[in-house]
């Protein structure tokens, strides 16, 4: 953790008292002028810090960061967040972090979470806007015991965690979109990108990685019109360390259906919850693209399209538009 990340927590903990730079110089083991150094770049980075002499400083905004002692509170998991948090204010992106941890043998159920991104990835070699404090940048690592062609059911799964927590949002109309987004009205609400390390036929890990966007109030020119958030679509603010909470209690739940029942269950409601089947639709997949209707999602997870000469088409991965 860096410097300023653990000032963060100190000031957080604090839960709106004041602290000395005296004190947090020493919990840091830094001296005063680093305290006060990270302390302005933290304000002027919007954290809302306020600061009076002899007395030290004090966190105004502690009701919605995603520091792990919030995540912790009454979390309802037995691993999700559970183990490690790593806790981040800025990071270029929270899925190469969590691969280099899982790497190093970090346990499943091992999270890292980031107020921005400076690099937000998505697919391929797409970014992923992640602007301060608005949305939530989470990493998950699991190690499951499939084989590696059933990694895109976790992708799957995940989409259905994510809908479930957003289920209980008034005024949200979603619905999952192939492979890793959720939409709300047509537009992306949440991505979700899947990474894996194999090892002799069996996964190693996987990190599975959310952006969903909660307070954004605007977006890029490039994704204006195509991307939303729960504030652009109900004029609510929500918690974002609540969200965060129910979401890994929902992943939690549906990981242990899949180990204790398989694929099917989770099948069964993604397809409730993603009202694709029937569809006219394109798939720009990795070699070519597809032009059919969507007829099913397959055991694996996969796309099944018949096109215009009835001809079926399976695809692993790819870009769904509707026609
Ligand atoms: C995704 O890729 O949707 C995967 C997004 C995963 C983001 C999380 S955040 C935590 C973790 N750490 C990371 O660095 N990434 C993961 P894809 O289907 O390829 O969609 C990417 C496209 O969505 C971009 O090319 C834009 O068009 C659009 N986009 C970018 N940022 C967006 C946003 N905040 N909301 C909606 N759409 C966005």
């Amino acid at each position: 953790m860096t410097i300023r990340d653990e000032l963060l927590i100190h000031l957080e903990e604090a839960a709106g008292n004041w602290v000395s730079s005296e004190s947090l110089g020493d919990k840091l083991g830094v001296s005063r002028s680093t305290v006060l150094r990270h302390i302005s770049r933290l304000k002027e980075d919007g954290y809302a810090i306020e600061s009076v002499p002899h007395k030290g400083y004090v966190l105004r905004e502690t009701f919605d960061l995603l520091v792990p002692r919030r995540i912790r509170e009454g979390l309802g998991t037995k691993t999700f967040g559970k183990k490690e948090i790593v806790y981040c204010t800025e990071i270029d992106s929270t899925n190469p972090k969590a691969k280099a941890l899982a790497a190093k043998g970090a346990p499943e159920g091992t999270i890292v979470v980031s107020e921005m991104q400076t690099k937000g990835r998505g697919r391929k070699t797409r970014g992923w806007f992640s602007p301060p404090r608005d949305g939530i940048y989470l990493s998950l690592i699991l190690r499951p015991n499939i084989s590696p062609r059933l990694a895109p059911s976790m992708t799957l799964l995940t989409a259905v965690a994510i809908a479930e927590t957003l289920l209980s949002v008034p005024g949200l109309e979603i619905a999952i979109k192939w492979p890793n987004d959720i939409l709300a009205r047509g537009k992306k609400l949440a991505g979700i990108l899947t990474e894996m390390s194999t090892e002799r036929e069996r996964i190693d890990y996987i990190v599975v990685g959310l952006g969903l966007n909660v307070n954004t109030s605007r977006f890029p020119d490039e994704i204006e019109g195509k991307a939303t958030s729960i504030l652009i679509e109900t004029g609510q603010r929500v918690r974002r360390v609540t969200l965060a909470k129910e979401y890994l209690e929902w992943h939690e739940k549906y990981y242990a259906i899949l180990k204790s029942a398989g694929f099917e269950p989770i099948r069964k409601r993604w397809k409730e919850l993603a009202n694709i089947i029937g569809q006219q639709v394109t798939v720009v997949a990795i070699d070519k693209e597809y032009q059919g209707e969507v007829q099913d999602i397959d055991e694996d997870g996969a796309l099944i399209l018949s096109d215009e000469t009835g001809v079926y088409h399976r695809v692993i991965f790819g870009d769904v538009t509707l026609r």
